[in-house]
């Protein structure tokens, strides 16, 4: 039964690791995959979520199954998390959600509920997150591109933008990136998101989130929830999915929420109930140890202050890595402009490296990152830093 399956090309992100695995160049270095780094290049595991895994442990928790939906009170402090306390749609219990498989499994229910319930097409983007166009394909929806950066002036390509945003047909999907665009760095300043809203609201539009970074843009979860808060005061009945992986540090957890946002209580939760259809014949129910986790820190005051000293911890030293990667390519002797580089946020910097030099990079200076030219600063540590930065001169000269 075998005989005529291909091999499957590798994925272009993750499988970066496995052509990184088989070079044996001592210096090498890999700035692939969106994960973060300490200083010493060494993966990093939370103290508030080594303290949360201690309590849990104390605690003989048994491993029955949890619900459909996942952990209840992972959901509420989940969505109090984004949304805020006192958010009015909050406080009148009109948003609900599900646990999620992280990011990625809430982007797939969402597309299967979304092309299940009558929607034929999704905006996404030009770039996003290379996962998105597959994820929604293989949810059943068509998926279109909106304008969003300008490669020419490493900017937001704001004009454009919307421009297609004015194009799109009445109760159109589009999704957003909450913050720290996923792969340019570049978002919108508070004012374009207002003219956003405005006008996604004019053109009827379904606006929906991805909030995969919250925390990691500017240091200050609630600062990166300030998009998805103005939609919500706008009165937008926004759909979101959180991932807690970059964050909380929880990666292979696999930790998120999918929510909506609905006219009143009941609306709210007949969504949900359509998600639970969605979810039961694709996974049953979402593991319980990284909502457990969650749960701890954000039920507790003091682990919810260590959580946000040591998330501003991992987005400070990504900023500082930024500035020091600048610096570095000035002093190697590169007269280009890379103002770019400390302008973007969160993990990611969209270089402008073309395909051939990153093709160089990987060739000649052992340096890996993806083919349309993203660094993850996250991997960028003060001992490499040199070293990419004239990697990067030398191939763009
Ligand atoms: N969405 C965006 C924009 C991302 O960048 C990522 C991860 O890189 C994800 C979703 C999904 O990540 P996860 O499935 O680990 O939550
Ligand atoms: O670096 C990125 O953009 C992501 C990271 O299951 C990632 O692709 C890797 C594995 C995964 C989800 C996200």
């Amino acid at each position: 039964p075998w005989s005529q399956f291909e091999m499957a090309p590798t994925d272009p992100i993750v499988g970066l690791n496995e052509i990184y695995n088989k070079d044996d160049f001592p210096s090498k270095v890999i700035v692939g995959v969106g994960a973060y780094r300490d200083d010493l290049g060494k993966p990093y595991v939370l103290p508030c979520v080594r303290e949360a895994e201690q309590i849990l442990m104390d605690k003989n928790l048994d491993m029955e199954y949890t619900g459909i939906a996942g952990e209840p009170k992972f959901v509420d402090l989940a969505l109090k998390f984004v949304y805020g306390e006192d958010s009015v749609p909050i406080q009148e219990n009109r948003v609900h959600g599900v646990q999620a498989l992280s990011g990625t499994g809430g982007l797939r229910v969402f597309g299967e509920l979304m092309a299940k319930h009558g929607h034929k097409h999704i905006y996404v983007p030009n770039p996003t997150w290379g996962n998105h166009i597959p994820i929604f394909t293989n949810s059943g929806l068509e998926v279109r591109k909106y304008r969003y950066y300008d490669a020419e002036s490493s900017d937001l390509d704001f004009t454009n933008m919307m421009k297609d945003i004015k194009d799109m047909p009445k109760g159109s999907l589009i999704l957003l990136h909450a913050c720290a665009h996923n792969p340019t760095g570049m978002d919108p300043t508070m004012e374009q998101w207002k003219e956003m809203s405005e006008t996604i609201k004019k053109q009827g539009l379904v606006p929906f989130f991805d909030c995969a970074y919250q925390g990691f843009a500017s240091g200050d979860p609630v600062k990166d929830a300030s998009s998805v808060r103005m939609f919500v005061e706008d009165g937008h009945l926004i759909s979101m999915v959180q991932s807690f992986s970059k964050n909380f540090g929880l990666y292979g957890q696999r930790i998120g929420a999918l929510s909506v946002v609905g006219a009143d209580e009941d609306e709210a939760k007949r969504v949900v109930s359509q998600m639970k259809m969605v979810i039961r014949p694709m996974y049953s129910n979402p593991p319980r140890q990284g909502a457990r986790i969650v749960t701890t820190i954000l039920e507790d005051p003091r682990l919810t202050q260590d959580f946000l000293d040591q998330c501003r911890g991992m987005a400070d030293r990504i900023n500082l890595m930024r500035t020091l990667l600048q610096d570095k390519l000035a002093e190697a002797g590169s007269t280009k402009n890379w103002d770019h580089i400390t302008k973007q946020i969160g993990m990611f910097a969209y270089s402008g490296l073309n395909k051939d030099q990153v093709m160089e990079m990987r060739e000649k200076h052992h340096v890996y990152c993806t083919a349309d030219g993203r660094i993850s600063m996250a991997g960028v540590t003060s001992g490499n830093v040199d070293y990419i930065a004239n990697a990067i001169h030398d191939v763009s000269k």
